[in-house]
């Protein structure tokens, strides 16, 4: 028999019966992300696989690099099994660092670029990483003082890699060496930490193997027609679940594709892009793919080479489903999916109701869906309830978190994804709401406890309690309930946001508006009953 996948300390993996029945099923191929490039590059060395700004990287010129920067890294010190901070914006270079880094089985944890210290330092420190790559600046901050801040305080954190710039820290293009040989990873090894969007204090890591990963990539291309023709424009952030796996970047680069970085998301610098670069495929979230259908109609670009729009990350309304094929002339194929594993998609020969009205079907045929009552109970057909989830390619267990692991996944291994889902005939679902206390601004997840625990070592707040109201344009966004102390000064909203920016967050955690009450509304057993609040927030004032 094959050998189980082995247990980690860090994290619990399938079990041997599971493993071994995905690897018959031919799910999992025993191939890691470093064969999957090398074969590529093999196959087809000068076709362009990345494209940014005017450089193009063919397929050999990406693993040349890739390869030497692996033994640059491998010659300061970093080791299988070692955690790597990576934050970079949408640059080529990021493809070269996370190849790197799978090559040597060394995994990538996939900071966002928006994070700033508070998250930075609990990744760098929680994952005892040895080192952390930034760009110099971006999008006007400069990320080069953080890192030294960070470095100066986390042990581990041996080295500062920068694309640009270095300042005090080391050039990135001065690591790569001539390649010497080493072990890589195995594919039942792990590649990389993501990071789940989170209902906790602070943020769960997310490891994905590299079998489990490819399958998500090979099974979304072939639901996505993803092929060597398809060009695939970033547009998210490269590091997120979305556009990283749905089928985002490194499916295109699975199937030998080309693809594109996108800078900013928004139409005047994506569509240039779409025209110049002939792109055919890419994922937005809803509020982005609102503002791309309303400039479609008047844009003097060419977005005729654009076949599919993916938009996830948050509920799309039906309505604004309904105007982009018309306004970009493109498929919509709808994904809801998450870092810990299961994805669905719209099929994009499903009828066009279904593709406006459901958030589809799981990738896989083994992917296992529950759909289940508070008490875990299976609900009748077509009625809604938790989904929970268990597959080839949705992970076991966070990292280091056995406590949590305990609540987020049942006895015999379903993620309980917090989400209220129903099923239709077809088995296409549609996501009815949520169960977890988390916020989805726009596709951007905020743990409401992470927030409220910064928000509370304010000195004159005595309580808060950070609650999602609903938005035209991001779907939600967050509004702060304040209680003060007895005596303390009064406090204005901004003083409160400014509180929290100065803690260095991602901006979008900072909260969208404050108010300030004597009281909370109360549940039947004296909890904060943040369903009140919503509707306080939303019933017609006066
Ligand atoms: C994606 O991944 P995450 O990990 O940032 O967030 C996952 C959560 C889901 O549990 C669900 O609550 C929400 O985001 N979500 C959706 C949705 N897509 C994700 N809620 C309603 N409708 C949808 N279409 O967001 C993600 C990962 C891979 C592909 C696409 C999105």
């Amino acid at each position: 028999m094959l050998p189980d996948t082995p247990a980690t300390p860090d994290a619990p993996t399938w079990p041997a019966d599971y493993a071994a029945r995905y690897r018959a099923a031919g799910y999992w191929r025993g191939e890691t992300f470093g064969e999957m490039l090398r074969t590529r590059a093999e196959a087809h060395p000068d076709r362009v696989a990345v494209t940014d700004g005017d450089r193009n990287w063919t397929y050999a010129e990406l693993h040349d690099r890739a390869t030497r920067l692996a033994a640059g890294f491998a010659a300061r010190g970093i080791a299988k099994g070692d955690r790597v901070v990576v934050q970079l914006p949408n640059v080529a270079e990021f493809f070269e660092v996370i190849f790197a880094l799978f090559r040597l089985g060394a995994l990538p944890v996939f900071a966002l670029p928006a994070h700033r210290e508070t998250e930075i330092r609990y990744f760098c420190e929680f994952t005892e990483a040895v080192a952390y790559v930034i760009p110099d600046r971006s999008g006007g901050f400069d990320h080069r003082d953080l890192a030294a801040a960070i470095r100066a305080d986390v042990p581990t954190l041996r080295e500062v890699f920068v694309v640009g710039e270095p300042g005090v820290h080391t050039a990135l293009g001065d690591v790569p060496l001539d390649a010497t040989q080493c072990d890589g990873p195995a594919p039942s090894d792990l590649a990389f930490l993501q990071l789940s969007g989170g209902s906790t204090g602070v943020p769960k890591l997310i490891p994905r193997t590299h079998d489990d990963y490819l399958y998500s990539l090979w099974g979304s291309n072939e639901l996505c027609h993803v092929t060597a023709d398809s060009v695939y424009l970033v547009t998210l952030p490269a590091a997120h679940n979305f556009p990283l796996s749905s089928p985002g970047s490194l499916g295109v680069l699975y199937a030998g594709g080309r693809v594109v970085m996108c800078p900013q998301p928004d139409p005047a610098t994506a569509f240039p892009l779409i025209e110049r670069e002939r792109v055919t495929i890419t994922g937005v979230v809803p509020p982005l793919a609102l503002v791309w259908t309303e400039s479609a109609a008047g844009t003097p670009y060419d977005l005729s080479s654009l076949e599919v729009l993916l938009v996830g990350g948050a509920k799309f309304s039906e309505s604004a489903a309904r105007r982009v094929g018309p306004a970009l002339g493109c498929t919509l194929q709808q994904v809801f999916g998450m870092a810990e594993g299961l994805v669905n998609y719209t099929r994009l020969d499903d009828d066009p109701e279904t593709i406006v009205t459901t958030q589809g079907l799981p990738i896989s045929a083994d992917d296992e869906i529950r759909i289940v009552d508070d008490a875990d109970m299976e609900v009748s057909e077509g009625e809604s309830g938790h989904l929970l989830t268990r597959g080839p390619y949705t992970i076991r267990g966070y990292w280091r978190a056995p406590e949590h692991n305990a609540r987020a996944f049942t006895a015999d291994g379903f993620y309980r994804t917090g989400d209220i889902v129903r099923r239709t005939p077809t088995g296409h679902l549609i996501v009815e709401g949520r169960a977890k206390d988390q916020i989805n601004r726009g596709g951007e997840k905020i743990a409401p406890e992470e927030i409220e625990n910064i928000i509370l070592g304010h000195p004159s707040v005595h309580d808060v309690s950070l609650v999602a109201v609903p938005d035209e344009f991001l779907g939600e966004r967050t509004l702060a309930y304040v209680i003060l102390r007895t005596g303390a000064e009064p406090l204005k909203p901004v003083a409160v946001k400014k509180f929290v920016r100065e803690k260095g967050l991602a901006a979008f955690k900072v909260p969208d508006r404050v108010e300030f009450v004597t009281a909370f509304p109360q549940t039947g057993i004296g909890k904060i009953s943040k369903k009140d609040q919503r509707n306080i927030a939303t019933a017609p004032q006066g």
